[in-house]
């Protein structure tokens, strides 16, 4: 089904377009409620007095009188409607309707809503007291059918046991909206269903804190961020039980082993090692406070309010212990840390009129070179000369300054990532399922969501081509799920049209010119540039309506959830992630276990063509850290299509991490950016309102009185609809629901309303009769 431009730059245009001039007219008659648009954009409910022209006059609840154009002003729900559990059930879906909804619930602590199949989680920024076993028991009970985690991985476990398909929960929202808190709430509800006596459960809730210490820092935006994409399956045997679980990880930020912003950290661990580590461990690694390393100490931010490193790193060792990582293994990793510290303290003494530099050998030397297990001389060549090698003879050039701390920082980053790779692979072994277990899964993704910042980098590159595949996903299966529920209903289905982002996907992977290929291309020729790689983009891409050459070497990508200006600084030398030959002799020379299988990356991609690049291999087509992205990503995205999603969207109310705050434009923001109104829209397309026939007829059927009233519910809604001259246009009478065009159930309460004051003021007349 083909597209309608509009929808896609905002939802909200669309949603409000919806309402035809008719609504509002009908509106203005009846003097009924509206949102009246205010000078600085907020929203202010008011009732219609009087209206002349284009122009209405319009009582606010402050009790002050304004005039207004008739533009602008939408119309409010009726009061049965307020803090509805599920935006579909509004009947006037607009831009003030929905956030104040979800405005009236948070309020109220009501922080899940559902709209439609999907579910809207804000994140409330206090502990409150709706998780736990008691919890977990009403909801396996079905007890509550309240929006929440656990109702939607319930079904999503009830599901998997009863049709044998695996499940996948797909989280996401920006950062600090709760997504990591989400899939900690919804590991916790499996485990608890699924615990067993081998304990199977508990180790995989106990791979959430290996994870974060290795792969969260504090940022300026969440004191606990999640820098990687996670995707974990957990596996069931055949009675319902854990069994195992398998993790995923995706594009740790390698950047913030060696820099972050002020106020922000590096990765906890290295703070949890500091502040935790015994006196012995300490003496091994030759171990100083967090303060007096330089990677550490860039920022002037060492501990964070409310966490506890030294209490973390023995959880940490216990957590280690669970996935059975041996005490030889904790020692070789909390070395690995050591020497990633140590490397940073390294210096450079500029000689040779600023051309050249000689690295000073000091304590930080030998110590990192201890800890690599290599001797402070090879250290040093590796770290101030650049082998080159015009045929036979080796000939080493010093490098500039720049040039040292690039290579100095890109080992540390080497044998960060490395670390971490390796890490998931041990947790995987640990947790591997047998093969005569092998049954059926839940996964659960805990992914970035997209990101537009006034600069836009290789990152968000990469993360913003994830999310448009995500919405991808996310739209096909609402628009699928929609035409089930019709199908299943009986009724005919509305022609839905919904932007499908293919062009933009295309624009990034399909080759051979897209944006991927290209970064390829370019990152494979020795004497590229981010520059020649943006002048590439604009000669061969400008035709694609997706992309657009900006200044400056920029350009823009038109996406789903609008339009991102992306720096191409960075790209190429991201992309290729390369390491220098002289390092990476030194890494597989060390004599240290885990250094050596890290660097057998190299000779694989040497083998196999693949993985990373390096300096003496640059003529030959290598991969880049962005293909490779993208491919991890192609196997997520068939893992996620042979399974049935579940979708939950994380809303960070306000920015300031407090509880009770609720920023409406903060919230409508990102309400776009995460699909959630496209979701509403063409779950509701043509027939918003539903009501099962029972409900229905148990609210409207007093209206009948005086005529014949049938037995059974669905009768009665049809008689109600022909009573009051509902167009049949206007209506469709499913198996179990009534569909109801927009505004219909609003024209009905008002009958409602009316007839009830009616029948008020008979019985006070009645009454004032007999006194
Ligand atoms: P994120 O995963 O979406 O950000 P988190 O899950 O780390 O966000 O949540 C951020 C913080 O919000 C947590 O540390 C909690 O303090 C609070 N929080 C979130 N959800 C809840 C909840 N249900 N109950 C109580 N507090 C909550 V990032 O990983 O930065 O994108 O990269
Ligand atoms: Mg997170």
């Amino acid at each position: 089904k083909r597209v309608k431009k509009d929808v896609v730059e905002s939802p909200y245009v669309s949603a409000i377009s919806e309402l035809d001039g008719d609504t509002i007219s009908y509106f203005i008659k009846m003097k009924l409620r509206v949102w009246c648009r205010q000078p600085r954009g907020q929203w202010e409910l008011g009732s219609i007095q009087s209206t002349s022209g284009e122009e209405a006059s319009i009582s606010l609840s402050n009790g002050k009188v304004l005039k207004m154009a008739r533009s602008e002003l939408v119309p409010a729900n009726p009061d049965i409607l307020e803090g509805a559990d599920d935006l579909i059930k509004i009947a006037y879906l607009n831009e003030p309707s929905v956030l104040h909804n979800l405005r009236f619930r948070y309020s109220r602590e009501m922080i899940y809503s559902k709209a439609g199949p999907v579910l809207i989680a804000l994140n409330p920024f206090k502990d409150l007291q709706i998780y736990g076993n008691d919890y977990v028991s009403t909801y396996r009970q079905q007890f509550v059918d309240t929006p929440h985690v656990y109702g939607m991985v319930d079904a999503a476990y009830n599901q998997m046991m009863r049709d044998e398909v695996n499940q996948s929960i797909i989280i996401s929202g920006e950062s600090g909206s709760g997504k990591t808190e989400t899939a900690k709430i919804a590991m916790q509800y499996l485990a608890a269903l699924g615990s067993s006596s081998c304990g199977r459960a508990n180790d995989v809730l106990q791979t959430n804190c290996i994870l974060e210490a290795f792969g969260n820092a504090k940022t300026s935006v969440n004191d606990n961020s999640s820098r990687f994409g996670k995707f974990i399956q957990i596996h069931f045997s055949a009675m319902g039980k854990i069994c195992g679980a398998k993790i995923q990880t995706y594009l740790l930020e390698k950047s913030r082993v060696v820099q972050m912003a002020n106020g922000e950290r590096l990765y906890h661990v290295f703070y949890q090692l500091c502040a935790g580590s015994s006196s012995s461990l300490k003496e091994r690694l030759n171990l100083r406070a967090a303060r007096e390393y330089k990677y550490l100490n860039q920022s002037d931010c060492m501990t964070v309010d409310g966490i506890d490193d030294a209490k973390n790193f023995h959880q940490l060792k216990k957590a280690f212990d669970a996935v059975r990582i041996c005490k030889e293994d904790q020692d070789l990793i909390f070395k690995m840390l050591a020497a990633i510290l140590w490397l940073g303290n390294i210096s450079f003494k500029v000689i040779d009129s600023g051309n050249h530099i000689e690295v000073m050998s000091d304590e930080a030397v030998s110590s990192a070179a201890m800890l690599m297990g290599c001797s402070s001389q090879e250290l040093i060549m590796a770290l101030s000369t650049h082998k080159i090698q015009p045929g036979e003879d080796t000939v080493a050039t010093s490098l500039t300054l720049l040039q040292a701390i690039e290579t100095r920082d890109a080992i540390a980053k080497f044998i960060y990532a490395s670390l971490f790779e390796w890490l998931v692979q041990q947790v995987n072994k640990s947790l591997e399922v047998g093969e005569k277990y092998t049954e059926k899964f839940i996964s659960i993704l805990d992914f970035y969501g997209f990101q537009s910042f006034q600069k836009n980098n290789f990152e968000q590159f990469c993360i913003n081509y994830a999310n448009e595949r995500l919405q991808q996903h996310f739209n096909r299966h609402l628009f699928k799920l929609e035409q089930e529920v019709c199908e299943s209903d009986g009724i005919v289905c509305t022609e839905l049209d919904f932007e499908d982002n293919q062009e933009c996907l295309d624009l990034f992977e399909k080759k051979p010119l897209s944006l991927f290929s290209l970064l390829d291309e370019e990152s494979n020729l020795t004497e590229a540039s981010d520059l020649t790689f943006s002048n590439k983009l604009k000669n061969l891409l400008d035709a694609n309506h997706c992309f657009k050459v900006e200044r400056g070497g920029a350009f823009s990508v038109r996406h789903y959830a609008g339009e991102v200006l992306y720096d191409t600084n960075g790209f190429i030398e991201k992309n290729r992630d390369m390491l220098s030959s002289n390092s990476i002799q030194l890494i597989s020379s060390c004599n240290c276990e885990l250094l050596n299988l890290f660097s057998e990356v190299f000779n694989q991609s040497e083998e196999h063509g693949n993985s990373t690049f390096h300096f003496d291999a640059l003529y030959s087509q290598k991969r880049g850290v962005g293909t490779n992205f993208k491919d991890q990503l192609f196997k997520l995205m068939h893992q996620l299509e042979s399974s049935t999603p579940h979708f939950i969207r994380c809303i960070k109310p306000n920015t300031r991490k407090h509880p009770g705050i609720y920023d409406n434009e903060l919230v409508l923001q990102q309400l776009r950016s995460c699909g959630v109104l496209d979701a509403v829209r063409i779950s509701r397309a043509g027939y918003p309102t539903r009501m099962n026939h029972q409900e229905f007829s148990r609210r409207y059927e007093f209206l009948l009185f005086g005529t014949d009233v049938p037995r059974d519910p669905l009768s009665t809604s049809v008689a109600v609809l022909q009573k009051f001259n509902i167009p049949s246009e206007m209506y469709q009478v499913g198996y179990t629901k009534l569909y109801l065009r927009a505004g219909q159930i609003g024209a009905l309460e008002d009958k409602r309303k009316q007839f009830l004051q009616g029948t008020l003021r008979i019985q006070k007349c009645f009454r004032g009769h007999q006194a």
